[in-house]
This record gives C-alpha cells, sequence and structure tokens, in this order.
C-alpha cells in the first residue's frame, strides 16, 4: 500500500492543531504507520528541502522548520500521496480552498502548516530521512473492510 510523508509544522505544533490534523486523516479512512514528535537539526532540514537551496527564501524555510518541535508522520493507503496533498490544498493559504487544511487554518505561505511529499520519490526520501525502518508498523485495522 502506498506511503506518504506528512509532518505538522512549529505553527501546527504551537497552535494546537496535531490532534485536528491527525484526525482529518483518520477519519478519511487512511492509517497512521508512524509517528513522532521531534526537533529538526539544521542538517535534516537543509537535506529535507535541498531542492529549494537556491531559492531565495531557503534560510528563512530552514530557520522557520527548526524554530520548535514538528509532528513527523507517515501515513498509508490507496492513493495517499495525492489525496493528502488535496487535504492540504495549495501552498499559499491564502490561494487553497476551504476546507483543505492550509485554507482552514495557514495565512501565510511561510507559516502553512503542513508539509506532505509531492511524489512518490519525495515520499520514499522523506520518510527514509526522518523514520528509522522498525518505527514504521505494518499491522492490520478492522476498519480495512469497510474502506477497502
Ligand atoms: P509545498 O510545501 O506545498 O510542497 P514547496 O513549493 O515545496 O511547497 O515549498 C516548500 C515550502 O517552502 C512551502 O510549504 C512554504 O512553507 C515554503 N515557501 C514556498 N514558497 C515560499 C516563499 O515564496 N516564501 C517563503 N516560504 C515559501
Amino acid at each position: 500500500m502506498e506511503k506518504t510523508f506528512l509532518m505538522v509544522k512549529p505553527d501546527g505544533v504551537q497552535r494546537n492543531l496535531v490532534g485536528e490534523i491527525v484526525n482529518r486523516f483518520e477519519r478519511k479512512g487512511f492509517k497512521l504507520a508512524g509517528a513522532k514528535l521531534m526537533q529538526i537539526t539544521d542538517e535534516l532540514a537543509e537535506n529535507h528541502y535541498g531542492e529549494h537551496k537556491e531559492r531565495p527564501f531557503f534560510g528563512e524555510l530552514v530557520s522557520f522548520i527548526t524554530s520548535g518541535p514538528v509532528f513527523a508522520m507517515v501515513w498509508e493507503g490507496e492513493n495517499v500521496i495525492t489525496t493528502a496533498r488535496d487535504m492540504m490544498g495549495k501552498t499559499n493559504p491564502l490561494e487553497a480552498a476551504a476546507g483543505t487544511i492550509r485554507g482552514d487554518y495557514g495565512i501565510t505561505v511561510g507559516k502553512n502548516v503542513i508539509h506532505g511529499s509531492d511524489s512518490p520519490e519525495s515520499a520514499e526520501r522523506e520518510i527514509g530521512l526522518f523514520f528509522n525502518e522498525n518505527d514504521i508498523l505494518s499491522y492490520s485495522k478492522q476498519d480495512s473492510e469497510w474502506i477497502y
């Protein structure tokens, strides 16, 4: 089954949105495979956001994501990468549709509450950066027969 990496950013943790965000993915029918509250190092931040290294906002991005705890998660389910991105909404919360996480809770592009992998390749890379294999659990849930 497909997996994705999702992360409540420091603004989401500070604003007490962890439970709300977990709730949305649980209610949708996805399965939590791993989760941890953690403080990102500069090295991990620079690696994670490596594709943005040349962008003018890179320094701001790294200092924001390392400014406080984040809640890192692995979620599993059919088409979870694309569906989670749809549930997050557009990068700029002012353009994100109402009903999406960024549309409902965000105002600025820098503090947009949540990160989610944008492709199978980035999901694999990001899960590997943030989680040890042993911390990702494979288990069955009784509701899967109602979902699939
Ligand atoms: P995504 O998070 O929706 O995949 P990306 O384009 O990969 O968006 O950008 C990564 C993160 O960088 C965004 O979530 C956002 O917080 C931040 N970001 C993107 N563009 C800007 C900008 O113009 N100024 C400040 N931060 C930005």
